[in-house]
């Protein structure tokens, strides 16, 4: 009996311990140094194939990318995943643009390419992760070149955004 109640001692002393650690973390503020600790990566699924269509459905515009658009942080990795369960091979790849609205001159793979040759396209099972520390803050239109239809918009962000009135 008395060994219990040693043992039970003990326990509630770690769990009060564990508590109160749990409490102190809790209420330590979240400065720019922990946001630039903590590294998410965005994720990006390709998608041409669900329950509901097929390869025979590729022309239907339900292929693409999910979500179409993310925001990262400049630096902040963006994941594309292309499922094992995916049919076909698929490409990340930047279109920039130069020129006035009604003469636009469009560039493919400048700013980014998961796939600058036939080797590298992505096949089902494989991910391309976007590197994001080299693209400067703005916005970012890409699509699949084997697929062109499939389109996706990436915003990045400045890393001190938050801290910095812009
Ligand atoms: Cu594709």
């Amino acid at each position: 009996m008395r060994r219990f109640c040693v043992r039970a001692a003990v326990l509630s002393v770690v769990l009060a311990a564990a508590l109160l650690a749990g409490l102190v973390r809790s209420g330590t503020p979240v400065g720019p140094v922990h946001a630039q600790a903590v590294k998410d990566t965005a994720r990006v699924v390709i998608v041409d194939s669900n329950a509901t269509f097929s390869p025979a459905n590729e022309y239907l515009g339900q292929w693409g990318f999910a979500p179409s658009h993310v925001t990262v942080t400049q630096g902040e990795p963006i994941e594309f995943d292309n499922p094992a369960g995916n049919f076909f091979p698929h490409t990340v790849t930047s279109i920039t643009w130069s020129g006035s609205p009604t003469s636009r001159t469009l560039t493919v793979g400048a700013a980014f390419n998961s796939s600058p040759t036939n080797d590298a396209f992505l096949t089902p099972g494989t991910s391309f992760t976007l590197d994001t520390s080299t693209l400067q803050p703005g916005q970012y239109l890409y699509f699949c070149s084997i697929h062109p239809w499939m389109v996706g918009t990436i915003t990045v962000t400045a890393p001190d955004a938050s801290a910095t009135p812009q």
